[in-house]
């Protein structure tokens, strides 16, 4: 079969986005009955004990003392640079990362300080903590990119050199770990993401990782309001509780975990098989440096493939493959954020990744993984065949 932009009908009837949600038929099940169980007893939110459960299960699974499970994981890095009275100043962040990492600071009155990555961690690369420092920076937060986690023994000593903080974000990096040593372990703090999208998910959630008691107090009184009794309002708290019904989910989901990772890394291995040799085409390795998810599977589309990134992603789209180029164009390049002083030009690998990097789907909806992942294969070697066609279609559009 052709492909769909040369007039063949969408080589899957159905979308497949890259974040279709894991959620397996017997999840669905254990999560009915723990909800019907929260109904019986009229205890929805509110530091429930579902959510305390789902705690304990999360911060035993990273090795970390305590989790506290928040709305989502934006909220989660808020309630953390607030517990650390991180609220003004700049701090050092990834241009790799989803606009989120961004924008928490932000709103927490730091300005972010965007720094360049690793080319092959995609990660923040720990000399930047070197070089972009300034008297001001109160402190860094590399990301772990689709689960590969930073190199925080590289970052640690640098930032303590220079007494500033560090936190991570770990919303890719649930049950990842760095030659053996997972979030939560490396003594920061670290927030989880468990959007739907995510390998581990509450519909929307989140949580800190701390082995730190009093961070642990001061995040669970942040979370309510700034509670920390009936009637004692200790601090300028928010809204950030998670709900029993999202902390049912989460519950209903562990015991899927072991098998939901097996198939994914198959995706990913089947993925890695069929496109190897692919001129200008390059997987990215996820196996660098410890365990992974292997929610995200990405490739960067270089020179040679003979068609450019967005083509492609945009071919593929009509073949209802909604590939994503996580995390393009970059923080620095969108708003608000665009344009500040130390952007663009002083990025260049980040920006050579941004540029060419591409996500493909790693679930699929109404059609099993090998046939899903094969597919998407068989579509990007077409393209590759049919490069020139692929391109002068792609300048087509433009008007
Ligand atoms: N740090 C990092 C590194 C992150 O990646 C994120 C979140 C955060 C921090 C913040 O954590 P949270 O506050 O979100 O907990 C998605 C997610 O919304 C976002 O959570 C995630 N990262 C980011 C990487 O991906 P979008 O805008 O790309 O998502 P969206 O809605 O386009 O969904 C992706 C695809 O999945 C779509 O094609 C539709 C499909 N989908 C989506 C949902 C929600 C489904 O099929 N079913 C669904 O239920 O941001």
């Amino acid at each position: 079969m052709d492909l769909a932009i040369f007039g063949a009908p969408p080589r899957f009837a159905k979308p497949q986005p890259v974040g279709f949600p894991l959620v397996e038929p017997e999840t669905v099940r254990r999560f009915h009955r723990l909800v019907d169980r929260a109904f019986l007893r009229n205890y929805l939110t509110n530091d429930g004990p579902l959510v305390r459960r789902l705690e304990e299960e999360i911060a035993a699974l990273h090795g970390s003392r305590r989790a506290v499970f928040m709305a989502n994981g934006t909220l989660a890095q808020l309630m953390i640079l607030k517990a650390m009275g991180l609220e003004s100043g700049s701090v050092l962040v990834s241009a790799n990362t989803f606009i989120a990492t961004a924008h928490a600071c932000e709103w927490s009155g730091l300005e972010p300080v965007f720094c360049d990555i690793d080319a092959g961690s995609l990660n923040l690369d720990p000399e930047e903590i070197r070089r972009r420092h300034r008297p001001d920076v109160r402190a860094v937060i590399p990301t772990h990119v689709f689960g590969v986690v930073a190199d925080m023994r590289g970052i640690a000593p640098l930032a303590r050199e220079r007494n500033i903080a560090v936190v991570a974000d770990a919303a890719h990096a649930f049950d990842c770990d760095r030659n053996g040593t997972r979030p939560g372990g490396f003594g920061v703090p670290e927030f989880l993401s468990f959007h739907a999208t995510k390998f581990f998910s509450t519909f929307e959630g989140g949580a800190v990782l701390t082995d730190d008691a009093a961070l642990d107090a001061a995040l669970r009184d942040l979370r309510n309001f700034g509670f920390a009794g009936v009637d004692d309002v200790r601090a300028l708290g928010i809204n950030a509780k998670g709900s029993e019904a999202a902390a049912a989910f989460g519950l209903a989901s562990l015991p899927a975990l072991p098998a939901r990772r097996e198939r994914l890394r198959q995706v990913h291995d089947l993925y890695a098989r069929e496109l190897a040799g692919v001129p200008g085409l390059r997987v990215h390795n996820l196996n660098q440096a410890g365990r992974v998810n292997y929610r995200y599977f990405a490739v960067f589309i270089e020179p040679e493939f003979g068609v450019g990134r967005d083509a492609v992603a945009a071919a593929l789209w009509q073949d209802n493959v909604l590939a994503r180029k996580y995390f393009y164009p970059g923080c620095h390049r969108m708003a608000p954020y665009r344009g500040r002083p130390g952007g663009g030009a002083e990025l260049p690998v980040a920006e050579r990744a941004l540029d060419s990097i591409l996500c493909l789907p790693t679930s699929f909806d109404g059609v099993g993984w090998r046939d899903g992942a094969g597919a998407v294969s068989g579509l990007l070697k077409k393209m590759r065949d049919r490069a020139e066609r692929v391109a002068s279609w792609h300048r087509s559009l433009v008007p």
